[in-house]
């Protein structure tokens, strides 16, 4: 047995079912023994796609999602997923190649110091210096990846080390779970006190939400106080939008309506939520509303998130004692009725509105009708990503997936292969932007070869339209965001896939119900192409801007 042969035994005993990536000549032997093993390899065309999927992967199990490169290039093009795990608190562990421990320390071909190169966007990056190093080095690499909060972990194995005959003796360590604890008595005590003061309480639940799995316990604690609750994007669907205390989600660029939720606010219930998600200063400009802070570890310092009260510990069993010790229900100004009818009315005529190229209330109004409740969907950056994330009715966690940490483009194709593989059975849709789409097409390749159904709607702009947005109301005009485009029917039947192009608004619904049924009957590829008027874009930011609350 060679070192290489123990890693794959270290990986199985972590429960991987997948790994993916592309070898290169460093690797060579670990891809060999990947392929003796239980464990899928997913060869993909671009490492940093590779990445996305094992951040998917990681985000909808709990358990980190794996990729793995050559050195050097092989390793940077990783780097992107791995970056945008650990800002969006998910697990995932980067393997890759590194030079050998014999020329390591000289100038020598394709050599990078890859540990420094992954030390900033990782919660630990290490090289392995030998066989006897690999059981304790990934059952590390996995336990740091995992533990709240979660992020990537990166090892990095040089040729010699991946190739030496192992010592007998050597297997994988045990795995053994973090157990959360339970919150301090005297906290809830003093967060019981903080509520009976306030005459305006809210509640805001995070990624840290879904993760820890306190849907259920959120719901429970808030059709007891009856007050409203708003998600961060990260946190969409871990209370269900249909609710009627929810606020819909916050985190857009204005003030959006479910914002007007927190202006009246003097106490926030922050379940769950991490500061990279959005800026609090968003929901508290005047610093006038206190925190009670309900995660796993305590917050980060920010002058607009005063932590009143800070508790530490599993989140659904704090929301219980927070419930036990406050019975409501809570008396509170803010109001959700009118937030969720604004919600509620703007989709409506989003859903009635036939113009051509589609308003993007029209494109989001068909995805929710053609997507069932558990069905996933995964937004790429830029303007599409506002439009869904403010609007898309989402009932149930993990089911509307962003990058909001690093906010990066790119993920959400990739991204939808891993879901595919984690969630066989349910729908899966990728809603990209043409530009976001075109960095990772080339999975296109990778979904065909490998059977992995694949819907993915395009909206079509012709430009980076976030950017153009931003632009326009910044600046007053735009320039260096507009470029062509493929034919996208041509583009996705050179790949053996489907290619759809929406010409009318009628045609966007049935279009999307029968790829998605071509997903679900034959693990089809489709790529449907949806010509978007972002003519919107600026009349929503004015509307907003015009928009007069408290309410
Ligand atoms: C990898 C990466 N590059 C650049 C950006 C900056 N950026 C954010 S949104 C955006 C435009 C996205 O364009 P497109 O994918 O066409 O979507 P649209 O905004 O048109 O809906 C850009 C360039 C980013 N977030 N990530």
């Amino acid at each position: 047995m060679i070192t290489a042969d123990l890693i794959v035994q270290c990986l199985e005993a972590e429960g991987v079912k997948f790994v993916f990536g592309i070898p290169g000549e460093e690797n060579i032997r670990l891809i060999d023994a990947l392929e003796r093993s239980d464990i899928r390899y997913i060869l993909t065309r671009h490492e940093q796609a590779a990445s996305f999927m094992a951040e998917i992967h990681g985000r909808l199990t709990g358990a980190a999602g794996v990729c793995s490169a050559t050195l050097g290039p092989g390793a940077i093009n990783l780097q992107l997923g791995v970056a945008d795990a650990t800002t969006n608190s998910t697990p995932l562990v980067a393997l890759t190649a590194q030079v050998g421990l014999g020329r390591i320390y000289k100038e020598t071909h394709q050599v990078v110091d890859l540990v420094s190169m992954f030390a900033p966007i990782t919660k630990a990056a290490d090289l392995v210096p030998s066989a006897a190093a690999v059981p304790e080095m990934v059952r590390r690499a996995f336990k740091v990846a995992q533990t709240e909060r979660p992020g990537a972990t990166y090892l990095a194995v040089p040729e010699d080390v991946e190739q030496a005959e192992i010592p007998d003796g050597l297997a994988p360590l045990p795995v053994n779970r973090v157990y959360p604890e339970e919150p301090s008595p005297s906290q809830v005590a003093r967060a019981a006190q903080v509520l009976a003061g306030s005459r305006a309480p809210i509640l805001l639940a995070g990624h840290g939400a879904v993760r820890c799995e306190a849907g259920a316990a959120l719901l429970d604690l808030v059709e007891q106080w009856d007050i409203p609750v708003a998600t961060t994007f990260h946190g969409k669907g871990v209370f269900p939008d249909d609710h009627p205390n929810a606020l819909g989600a916050v985190g857009f660029m204005r003030h959006d309506y479910a914002n007007f939720g927190f202006d009246k606010a003097d106490v926030i219930v922050a379940v769950g939520y991490e500061l990279q998600e959005f800026d609090p200063v968003k929901i508290n400009p005047d610093r006038n509303a206190e925190i009670i802070h309900v995660h796993r570890f305590p917050a980060e310092v920010d002058e607009h998130y005063p932590v009143a009260v800070g508790i530490e510990g599993d989140l659904s069993r704090t929301l219980a004692a927070l419930g036990e010790a406050v019975p409501g229900p809570l008396k509170h100004e803010a109001r959700t009725t009118k937030t969720r009818e604004l919600l509620a009315e703007e989709l409506e005529r989003g859903r009635k509105d036939d113009r051509f190229p589609l308003a993007p209330q029209r494109v989001v109004a068909d995805t929710r009708e053609a997507v069932d409740r558990e069905g996933i969907v995964l937004a790429d950056t830029g303007a599409v990503k506002m439009w869904m994330a403010r609007l898309y009715p989402t009932y149930a966690p993990n089911t509307c997936l962003l990058s909001n940490g690093l906010s990066t483009m790119g993920f959400a194709l990739p991204g939808a292969l891993a879901a595919a593989l984690v969630h066989p059975g349910r729908q899966v849709l990728a809603v990209v932007g043409d530009g976001a789409f075109l960095m990772h097409v080339q999975e296109i390749e990778t979904a065909v070869r490998e059977r992995i159904p694949l819907t993915v709607l395009v909206w079509v702009d012709d430009s980076y339209g976030l950017i153009e947005w931003k632009m326009d109301l910044e600046l007053g005009h735009h320039n260096n965001v507009r470029f062509g485009n493929p034919d996208f029917v041509k583009l996705a039947e050179s790949f053996g896939a489907r290619g759809y192009s929406v010409g009318a608004a009628g045609e966007l619904l049935p279009t999307l119900r029968e790829a998605l049924e071509h997903a679900r009957t034959e693990q089809g590829v489709s790529v449907i192409s949806c010509p978007v008027d972002y003519a919107e874009n600026l009349r929503l930011t004015d509307r907003l801007g015009d928009l007069q609350g408290p309410f």
